[in-house]
């Protein structure tokens, strides 16, 4: 028996069984671009603990500055009592980001607790209660971001009632909606929430630039910037939900760029922090400061550990220009897939950008979704010593996420391996 198994046997007993996990072996240690198991055993890492270590699992300037930190303090809580790193982590935000007007920020711990605040920013400073999101939206797992995401199975099945006033307006899906350009697409969706929910009730619509869990989905172009132009004309807040496109993933700082946009607010977490649980909330300083002090916080929003790590990522992605170490990813990973695409009547669709690549996968002759096979082309990868995701509505989507920092050679390593798996079944 190995030690993944035994350990595997303990899980089995002591944690539950609702917290599923892609691969039942236990890693000993990561890096960049690689996952060792507690046996030995490697991986190629195409999924990056969901899109989280842009700069590598262990990224040295991560490794150094929380060691610094965790000597100094763990924890005082900046609602109690203050320090610099928080500040410091803010003002990043604010520099980063898309959004030539005065910003202010705030910070959390998670991605679902982010889009939380950003909805409670939203409804105070509009005094509206509803919020819009589209089909295939992911927003997190706590009850109101349940309400946001799209998909029941599993992220919603018997865990309502969700939270009211919640609206669903149709997707961009170049794929699945006819081939809609960006234009009739927003007009379809400005459609349904002018007419089922009206303009006057909407606090902020939600949007993942690009659909991360959804499928990768990227919507067609002038779809973005038709939806924000709705919004700022109707008082209504546009939230960018960059929670898996921010931090160089996408080949830009942030995802909004590539279509010229400014939201009034941006979620963040994920990449954000090097592998730490952070996340922020920044935008326009009008909306953030309209809420009360007290309104905003939380015991541990903007650890000082997770701050320090947060600090040390953004100065690696700026120091290994890693938004270009996503162009450069997405050069060798994508004409690979669409060479395979041309070959293979089962591949839909090749789409994303940056290092946030992705194949959907139907039943040859139509648009029938292969989930079957998605799983399958996974699983043997997984077998073969490639990490690597699914996600997808119809769970058919092949999704891949290495870290910024994978070397040219571990890439086309991954690539050859997809290649066969992707021969084989
Ligand atoms: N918004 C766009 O991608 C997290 C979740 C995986 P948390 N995506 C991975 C799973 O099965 O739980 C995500 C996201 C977008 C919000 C979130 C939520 O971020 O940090 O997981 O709460």
């Amino acid at each position: 028996m190995s030690v993944s198994d035994d350990i595997h046997k303990r899980r089995v007993a002591a944690v539950a069984r609702g917290v599923g996990s892609t691969i039942p072996f236990y890693i000993e240690k990561a890096g960049g671009g690689t996952l060792t198991d507690v046996d030995g055993r490697e991986w190629l890492d195409f999924a990056s603990g969901i899109a989280v270590t842009n700069v590598g699992n262990a990224a040295p300037k991560v490794v150094e500055a929380v060691r610094a930190q965790v000597e100094r303090f763990t924890h005082t809580c900046f609602m109690v009592a203050p320090y610099e790193s928080y500040v410091a982590v803010c003002e990043q935000l604010i520099e980063l980001t898309p959004g030539s007007f005065e910003k202010r920020a705030a910070l959390f711990n998670s991605g679902a607790e982010a889009v939380e605040n950003a909805v409670k920013i939203a409804r105070h400073a509009t005094g509206r209660p509803a919020v819009v999101v589209f089909d295939h939206a992911y927003h997190g797992r706590t009850n109101l971001t349940m309400a946001l995401t799209a998909k029941n199975m599993p992220y919603k099945h018997r865990f309502g009632p969700f939270a009211p006033e919640v609206y669903r307006a149709p997707m961009s899906y170049p794929l699945r909606d006819g081939g809609l350009d960006g234009a009739e697409a927003a007009r379809k969706a400005i459609d349904v929430i002018e007419k089922q929910v009206g303009a006057d009730n909407v606090a902020a619509v939600l949007i993942e630039p690009i659909q991360g869990e959804g499928g990768f989905i990227v919507p067609a172009p002038g779809f973005l910037p038709a939806i924000a132009a709705w919004a700022s004309a109707n008082g209504v807040v546009f939230i960018a939900d960059e929670i898996q496109t921010g931090f160089c993933r996408t080949g830009q700082w942030f995802a909004s760029e590539d279509e010229g946009l400014e939201p009034d607010l941006i979620t963040t977490a994920k990449g954000m922090g090097g592998g730490l649980p952070i996340a922020g909330v920044v935008g326009r300083a009008d909306l953030m400061d309209a809420v009360h002090a007290g309104g905003l916080g939380g015991t541990y929003g903007g650890n000082p550990v997770a701050c320090a790590a947060a600090l040390a990522a953004i100065e690696t992605m700026r120091d290994l220009d890693l938004a270009s170490a996503a162009q450069r990813i997405a050069s060798i990973l994508k004409p690979a897939l669409v060479a395979l695409a041309e070959n293979d009547q089962g591949i839909a669709d090749v789409r994303g950008r940056g290092a946030m690549i992705a194949v959907e996968l139907v039943v040859p002759g139509g648009l029938d979704p292969d989930a079957a096979r998605t799983a399958a082309v996974s699983q043997a990868c997984h077998a073969a010593g490639l990490l690597t995701l699914t996600c997808g509505t119809y769970g058919n989507v092949l999704r891949f996420l290495p870290p910024l920092v994978i070397s040219d050679e571990d890439l086309r390593r991954g690539i050859d391996i997809l290649t066969t798996a992707l021969r084989n079944d």
